[in-house]
């Protein structure tokens, strides 16, 4: 392995995406995908209300469009001042979700949660600001928060979790429909990903389907995000011998959590070559999930996975300068 010098790199120009070597290139990976969007939606619950599709827009401004990173890192993640309505449907969420936890949720996340109630402010009163959870993560795992307006392509969102990074909604769902909401909300980035993303393990796990996604081909693209979809979102894994959810998707929706831990589901074994191909469904409930072993064998499969995708070289995170070492493979 020969390192390449940033300026006078060789890899072959044909078939490389562009991919981001330093954390500030993340500010190029803001790419929006409009799916189930209220305002174009018909089966939106917020398309007919137009207030929400206001709220919506407002808070999306809050995001600016070249931000954070090219800015200089002091640069405070935008606060967003919810209204009584907002926190109602929080709370209703929060509250249902709460009594189930310690029966369905993992370990690691019942960890998590704990000590985000102990240390972060979280309860059922308020909406968390990602700027303190932001800087709450940053201490447990070096994860840090960026706000996002929408729902972000897979190519960019996933190449942001390289450098551990999570791009945040912020949000909320429509009051309507508090128990399952087919698009990413404060409450799924919340109560779904922020617990595990204070675990070490899960951190590095998610960091390494990053690093996997840089510069992949298109198709290794839809694979990996379909791995990311079966496990980091719908991922179920089994402790001391009971099936428990890991994956946010289901620990933010209180509908989807009882339904994928109740006999109605099929379940396969987590096995990367497999859920990488397998269809997935992104409006309403999974009909499959994939059940790992532990946490501990997804990761080993996931990486075995990883080294199997061809890239005419390899990457390496350096934490000290949050930017990448490329190696050419010969
Ligand atoms: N279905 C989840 C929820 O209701 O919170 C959101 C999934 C986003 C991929
Ligand atoms: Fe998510």
């Amino acid at each position: 392995l020969k390192r390449v010098a940033d300026d006078v790199r060789t890899i072959p120009e044909e078939k490389v995406p562009w991919f981001p070597r330093k954390i500030r290139d993340l500010d190029k990976c803001n790419l929006l995908i409009t799916k189930y969007d209220p305002d174009m939606d018909q089966d939106h619950p917020g398309f007919s209300d137009p207030e929400y599709r206001k709220r919506r827009c407002f808070i999306a401004e809050l995001v600016p469009a070249l931000h954070h990173w090219t800015k200089g890192m002091g640069e405070p993640l935008p606060r967003v001042e919810y209204t009584p309505e907002e926190v109602a449907t929080w709370r209703e969420v929060y509250r249902t979700l709460r009594t189930i936890y310690p029966d369905l949720a993992c370990r690691q996340f019942l960890g998590g949660l704990q000590q985000l109630e102990r240390e972060c402010g979280y309860g059922e009163d308020s909406i968390p600001q990602l700027r303190e959870v932001s800087a709450f993560l940053k201490e447990k795992t070096g994860f840090q928060l960026r706000p996002v307006a929408g729902l972000l392509s897979a190519r960019d969102f996933l190449a942001s979790l390289a450098f551990r990074v999570f791009q945040c909604t912020q949000y909320i769902r429509h009051a309507s429909a508090p128990m399952h909401s087919p698009e990413p909300d404060c409450c799924h980035e919340l109560l779904g990903h922020i617990p595990m993303l204070a675990d070490k393990e899960f951190a590095q796990f998610s960091q390494e389907i990053g690093l996997a996604s840089l510069g992949a081909s298109d198709e290794d693209i839809e694979r990996l995000s379909t791995l990311y979809w079966f496990t980091v979102e719908f991922g179920l894994c089994k402790q001391n011998g009971t099936v428990k959810a890991y994956g946010a998707g289901l620990l933010s929706s209180y509908g989807e959590l009882i339904y994928a831990l109740s006999n109605e589901p099929e379940y396969k074994p987590f096995n990367p070559e497999e859920t990488a191909i397998q269809p997935y469904q992104d409006q309403t409930f999974q009909p499959v999930y994939f059940v790992s072993e532990s946490f501990e064998d997804a990761k080993i499969k996931m990486r075995r996975y990883s080294s199997s995708i061809q890239r005419p070289f390899s990457v390496r995170y350096d934490p000290f300068t949050c930017s990448l070492e490329v190696l050419d493979q010969p």
